[in-house]
């Protein structure tokens, strides 16, 4: 009996070790919400209840998150910083592994977790996570866990706050009004999806705390007023740890950190978080880019208050995450079996708008998900980077490869980049500059022997960063900017890692059927190249490609006149490009008529530009952009006025 009684007893155990599924069933639904206290807006709730809830796992469970889609626009999940091994088509980015989820049709994103640390889940689909619909995800193991001692565990995140819908927010970004590509600047900042939250500690207690920055526009620091913290892991790896007064995490990273608390206190403390204003092109006078947030011993004790000195962000000096050291200490990988050099810059193309390019191309959606591209074509032409399209900046990788991606910036902003199936070692990462600085393999004197490994980093304002991993994860793998008004403009790149393999994997499993069924409700072709073609191959007459460049000579002025011609063909009318109205050839009615309404328009530009350059622009070069642009503006409408 007693045996009996032991056996169960380890059985149950062991039950409890075991992996386990975690299945959820949530639909989309916009309500109404305000985190900031200062106005409604709506957001993506699940069920009616947001901010969304943290999933917690443990290394090797299963989740099968069914998502309802109860909006009334298409939308999609992804898993930030999950690697997907072997289950590329979960991963959830539209146009690359997967096809939109429309209205009232639903998915099932399943996978096997087998990893360790903070994550998150956001909306793939355009800018829609700005909207809410992100959460944090955790996966437990006790094994690595037990390499610090805590005594409590707990979550944080961090995020910036528009009072505007995403699709409000992307249409001012792509706009040929907006011709600099000032990205809209957020109304305020949220700690856990609210303001002003209080975290009651207990004296001489450690805790871990997991920190994600689930914004989509600005990093942001934090720091514990007087407290000292060791990181202790980053974007899903342990690392030896290291003591910082302060962090600094960009969209999409994530840290956790253990915080000792003091044995006694005579005050409560601030948990500040900031914005990285130098990311923002304008600084208005009403946004509260420090918040303050009480640590509190002991209720009767004075909160903490704003101190002066942190107004003052240029003297912020976070921990480097260069320097972190993985715990695993896995080395360097070996030089590289193959490099793919970027060169990153932004500039207008023929509609007026700013766009992104690397290596002079905007990314620009296949009409196939890329992964179906590579799931349906022939073994002939799989490993053709051609068909997966000419905009779609599309690299092929070869199993087993050692890969270094350079990345060289040729803008003055920083971009935090996330790469999809991996966690990069960043073996080079280069200090701002004031002008385009290219990484030289022959002036790097020595890499780090254990470099840090993450999914998102930051490549500064003219620099450049290196990265190396190694091809061992078959699939399609989205390499961008998290900061999404520039993946709006389409700063990303498509990595085409080991097709054959891919398709080997795929051909003992067959796509689920909700999955090919949100292709066909979203009428989006799943089989062919980029162009939807599935008889030729390499022929890609009618993909979608970017938009022609402006002509020769345009400046400005140019696209000033071509903003206001575009607006007046919305109106009904034919429009010339360029802009000294010489050659209109229509009767002086109609001409009459369009130069008023571009004199509007360029009056309407203008006012903008000098409101935007009376909140003190971040950089010389955007002030400069923006006097220049105020004085074409003025010196045509002379011309126009010259007309009348
Ligand atoms: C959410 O709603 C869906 C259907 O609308 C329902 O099937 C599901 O059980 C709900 N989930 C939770 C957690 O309430
Ligand atoms: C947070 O605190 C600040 C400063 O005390 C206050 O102005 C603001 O209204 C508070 N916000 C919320 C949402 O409680
Ligand atoms: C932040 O919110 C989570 C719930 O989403 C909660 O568990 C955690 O304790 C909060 N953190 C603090 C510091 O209040
Ligand atoms: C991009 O275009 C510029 C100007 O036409 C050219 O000088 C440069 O070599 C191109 N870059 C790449 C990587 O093709
Ligand atoms: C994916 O799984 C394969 C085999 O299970 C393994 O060899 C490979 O290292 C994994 N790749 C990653 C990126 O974890
Ligand atoms: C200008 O208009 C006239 C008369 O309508 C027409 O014959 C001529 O072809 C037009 N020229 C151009 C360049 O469109
Ligand atoms: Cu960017």
């Amino acid at each position: 009996m007693v045996l009996l009684v032991t056996l169960v007893v380890i059985a149950m155990a062991v039950c409890q070790a075991a992996a386990k599924t975690h299945t959820f069933f949530f639909e989309t639904k916009w309500i109404t919400a305000n985190p900031d206290g200062v106005r409604d807006r709506q957001v993506i709730s699940f069920n009616g209840s947001w901010p969304l809830p943290t999933i917690e796992v443990n290394k090797g469970d299963s989740v099968e998150f069914h998502l309802i889609n109860g909006l009334d626009v298409s939308t999609s999940l992804h898993f930030h910083g999950l690697l997907q091994n072997g289950s590329n088509h979960m991963d959830g980015p539209v146009a690359v592994t997967q096809c939109p989820i429309p209205p009232g049709e639903s998915f099932v994103y399943e996978f096997t977790v087998d990893q360790v640390g903070t994550y998150w889940y956001h909306s793939h689909s355009g800018s829609q996570y700005s909207d809410g619909l992100r959460g944090l995800f955790i996966v437990h193991d006790e094994e690595v866990e037990s390499n610090y001692k805590f005594d409590k565990e707990l979550v944080l995140s961090l995020s910036d706050w528009y009072h505007d819908p995403s699709e409000v927010l992307i249409q001012r970004q792509l706009s040929l009004y907006n011709p600099t590509g000032a990205e809209p600047i957020p109304q305020n900042t949220l700690i856990n999806d609210t303001k002003n939250i209080t975290f009651e500690v207990e004296p001489d207690t450690t805790y871990l705390i997991r920190i994600a920055n689930i914004g989509i526009m600005s990093s942001q620091y934090l720091f514990f007023e007087d407290h000292d913290v060791d990181i202790i892991e980053v974007d899903g790896v342990y690392v030896h740890p290291a003591r910082a007064s302060m962090i600094y995490l960009a969209v999409g990273q994530r840290m956790s950190i253990l915080l000792k608390t003091k044995s006694s206190a005579s005050k409560n403390f601030g948990i500040v978080h900031a914005l990285d204003i130098s990311m923002l092109d304008a600084l208005p006078a009403d946004l509260q880019y420090v918040s303050v947030n009480q640590m509190v011993y002991d209720k009767s004790l004075p909160d903490a208050t704003l101190k002066k000195e942190w107004l003052d962000i240029d003297s912020y000096a976070p921990f480097d995450d260069f320097e972190l050291r993985p715990l695993d200490n896995m080395p360097l990988l070996p030089d590289p079996d193959h490099r793919i050099d970027v060169v990153l810059h932004m500039e207008n193309l023929g509609d007026g708008v700013n766009y992104a390019f690397f290596n002079n191309y905007t990314y620009v959606a296949p009409k196939v998900p890329t992964l179906l591209t590579a799931l349906s074509a022939p073994k002939e032409y799989v490993s053709n980077a051609k068909i997966y399209g000419s905009n779609t900046n599309s690299f092929l990788l070869s199993y087993g490869d050692v890969v270094e991606l350079v990345v060289n910036n040729e803008d003055d902003n920083k971009h935090p980049f996330h790469l999809h199936g991996h966690q990069f070692q960043t073996i080079v990462r280069s200090e701002p500059y004031d002008d385009p600085h290219h990484y030289d393999p022959d002036a790097e004197t020595k890499l780090p022997e254990i470099p840090v490994r993450r999914d998102t980093m930051i490549v500064e304002g003219n620099g450049h960063m290196v990265l190396r991993f190694e091809a061992n994860n078959p699939g399609i793998w989205f390499f961008h900017c998290h900061l999404d008004f520039h993946l709006e403009q389409g700063l990303a790149l498509t990595l085409i890692e080991a097709p054959l393999e891919l398709q080997e994997q795929f051909a003992s499993k067959e796509l689920p059927e909700y999955f090919l069924h949100a292709c066909k409700a979203s009428e989006t072709p799943y089989k062919g190249n980029a162009a939807a073609n599935t008889k030729h191959w390499l022929d890609l007459t009618g993909e979608n490609v970017q938009p022609p460049p402006l002509p020769d000579g345009f400046t400005f002025k140019g696209y000033v006149a071509l903003a206001a011609c575009t607006a007046i063909a919305l109106y009904g009318l034919k429009c010339i490009y360029s802009y000294g109205m010489g050659d209109l050839n229509r009767s002086e009615n109609v001409a009459a008529e369009e130069r008023r309404m571009i004199r509007k328009l360029m009056l309407k530009l203008n006012q903008e530009q000098r409101e935007m350059l009376s909140s003190s622009p971040s950089t010389v070069k955007k002030r400069e952009e923006m006097r220049q642009m105020i004085e074409e503006l003025e010196e045509l409408d002379k011309r126009f006025r010259e007309l009348e």
